[in-house]
């Protein structure tokens, strides 16, 4: 009999039942509007009128009991789909994290932020200019002459015959003499240029000056200022010393030297066996530039200094070559 035979698969048939799809195909195989259980129902029709009841009521406990198990089975399925997905999810907190790779400054600004912050912390102002300049600000007006040598074309980059990029920050401090009046306290960091290009030479590098004028300024203010400053960047516990020399810019004019941070003066590699490291150029303001810029000499007077970072770099950090500074290889920038 027709029932007897459906009754006999429908269990079978929902043991194989695997997923959710599946057994929706199933409830539309027995219980849809064509399915065999509903279509047993449909043919009661033709039946022997007292055969009816008790085959009705067993159709209907059958499709009463598959809808009970398809629940219980969809229930069991979604519960399975469920765990397999949480499984999938599955976070492993005890997993070390990935490291950000944190940025830093570039080495030659992170020097020239320490000397910034040492002339800020003694009431100096920070100074911009221009990095294209005309030949009266970077040279004429600074007591350079006509045949000084870093005039020459083979020193200087010349955009015209009158325009350059400039080869010191000097240019800086002779333009905010010409707008402002003594008292000057000013450091004027930036990019220079010059034609040159070796292990020590990088036709652009940076540059930090310094430029003080009031009344009375004398050579004493130039050395406490400039000691305080070597001794602060470098190490209370170094020498400091000054040698005569020569600027177009300053008269008297001097070198700073500091005994040497690698062998403490003994002499090594590093100080070329001499025990002190040159760093810095300074001297007291030449009369003829503070004329230029409309300062009476007589009224007041005023040191200057000047001092390329990649050197000061390059010493603190015992690197030789100084193109490593410009070359962008992660590898070296990252040890900073
Ligand atoms: C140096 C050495 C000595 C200097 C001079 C001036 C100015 F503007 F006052 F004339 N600025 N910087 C100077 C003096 C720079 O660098 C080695």
């Amino acid at each position: 009999m027709e029932l007897k035979k459906i009754a006999r698969d429908v269990w079978a048939e929902l043991e194989e039942i695997g997923d959710l799809a599946a057994l929706e195909k199933f409830r539309v195989k027995y219980l849809g509007k064509k399915g065999a259980i509903t279509s047993l129902l449909r043919s009661m029709g033709n039946m022997a009128k007292e055969e009816r009841p008790i085959f009705g009521k067993a159709v209907n406990d059958l499709s009463k009991q598959v809808e009970e198990r398809i629940l219980l089975r969809e229930a069991e399925l979604k519960e399975k789909a469920r765990l397999f997905q949480l499984k999938k999810e599955t976070l492993d907190v005890t997993l070390p994290g990935r490291k950000a790779i944190l940025g830093h400054r570039h080495p030659i600004k992170q020097v020239m932020e320490e000397i910034e912050t040492i002339f800020l912390n003694m009431g100096y102002t920070i100074a911009e200019g221009f990095e294209v300049e005309d030949d009266y600000h970077n040279f004429e007006a600074l007591n350079i002459p006509k045949d000084h040598p870093s005039r020459d074309m083979q020193d200087t980059f010349w955009i015209d015959t009158d325009v350059l990029i400039r080869t010191h920050t000097s240019s800086v401090q002779s333009r905010v003499m010409e707008k402002q009046n003594p008292p000057v306290r000013i450091i004027a960091p930036g990019r220079v240029y010059r034609c040159d290009d070796d292990v020590t030479h990088s036709p652009m590098f940076h540059q930090v000056e310094g430029l003080v004028i009031d009344q009375g300024i004398t050579f004493g203010d130039l050395k406490w200022t400039l000691t305080i400053f070597l001794k602060t960047l470098f190490g209370e516990e170094r020498e400091v010393r000054f040698r005569p020399s020569y600027f177009p810019f300053t008269e008297p004019s001097c070198e700073v030297d500091v005994s040497c941070f690698a062998c403490g003066g003994v002499g090594c590699r590093l100080c070329k066996h001499t025990g002190w490291i040159e760093i810095l150029g300074s001297g007291l303001v030449h009369p003829n530039v503070l004329r230029n810029v409309g300062y009476n000499p007589m009224e007041v007077s005023g040191f200057a200094f000047g001092l390329g970072i990649e050197r000061i770099a390059m010493l603190r950090y015992g690197i030789d070559d100084i193109r490593l500074f410009f070359e962008s290889d992660m590898r070296f920038l990252r040890q900073f």
